[in-house]
């Protein structure tokens, strides 16, 4: 089925972005844009309908769109981001989303962000995180329950999110960094160890593997066990701790 990548042009306040695990460096606003731009560019020519939101500057962070909202074939789930600068960002992006799916909303005092929930199938895993509340994992839990699928809760201890400590990579296995995440509640799936830290998180796009560039030995890693990969130079990017994941909303749409 083909696919739709939603994005959102990089904030010309990118520098005042949330950081929790990293030090603040300063950001290359103009370069961040450039490197969007690839990253764009590299889903389409993995065959993604590209769709770029503008920028919205009181949003320091809404170029990462994916903790916005959570994109399933049933419904979309737009979020409230569990940072006070964030919890509007699900809201930015709702009418975009009633174009595809109809829209149900996590509400405070539960929150959500996009970012901590990985998905195997019909499996949802969320990342019970700084980000993430018991209150909005119950509530995703209701909302998606009926479609059937399953909503697991997930310790995050030491990453921003879940997907930061681990990804689907597609055929059975769990790319992770297993010091970031309680990985023992992932059943099915062999776990294959990022061999960088912050390494874990790609994105499968029609069966590639989009990754930054700057994790060499993973991607070797990842290739040497068969997965064909992507990857781009997400530099600037990554200093506000964003990775290949977080910068889409992925779905499919019928033709
Ligand atoms: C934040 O702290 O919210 C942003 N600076 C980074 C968000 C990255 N999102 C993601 O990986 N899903």
């Amino acid at each position: 089925m083909p696919l739709t990548a939603i994005t959102r042009s990089v904030s010309a306040t990118l520098n005042e972005c949330q950081l929790t695990c990293k030090p603040r460096e300063t950001i290359d606003v103009p370069l961040a844009r450039r490197q969007h731009t690839a990253y764009e560019d590299a889903l389409r020519s993995l065959g993604v309908a590209v769709t770029t939101l503008p920028a919205r500057d009181e949003f320091p962070d809404a170029v990462f769109v994916e903790d916005a909202a959570l994109v399933l074939d049933e419904l979309a789930v737009v979020t409230t981001p569990g940072t006070p600068s964030r919890a509007a960002e699900g809201e930015a992006i709702a009418e975009t989303l009633a174009r595809y799916r109809s829209v149900v909303r996590i509400t405070p005092p539960g929150t959500l962000d996009g970012g901590d929930i990985a998905r195997i199938d019909k499996a949802l895993y969320v990342g019970r995180s700084t980000r993430s509340n018991d209150a909005g994992i119950a509530q995703l839990r209701a909302i998606v329950a009926p479609f059937g699928y399953t909503v697991t809760a997930v310790p995050v201890t030491g990453a921003l999110h879940l997907k930061t400590a681990c990804t689907y990579a597609g055929r059975g296995t769990l790319l992770a960094n297993p010091a970031w995440a309680d990985l023992s509640v992932f059943k099915e799936v062999t776990v294959l160890e990022s061999a960088e830290p912050w390494g874990a998180s790609v994105l499968d796009v029609n069966g590639t593997l989009v990754m930054p560039s700057s994790y060499p030995k993973t991607k070797a890693l990842l290739e040497r066990k068969g997965f064909k990969t992507l990857a781009v130079d997400l530099s600037e990017l990554q200093k506000a701790e964003g990775g290949p994941t977080c910068l889409s909303l992925l779905f499919s749409t019928k033709q």
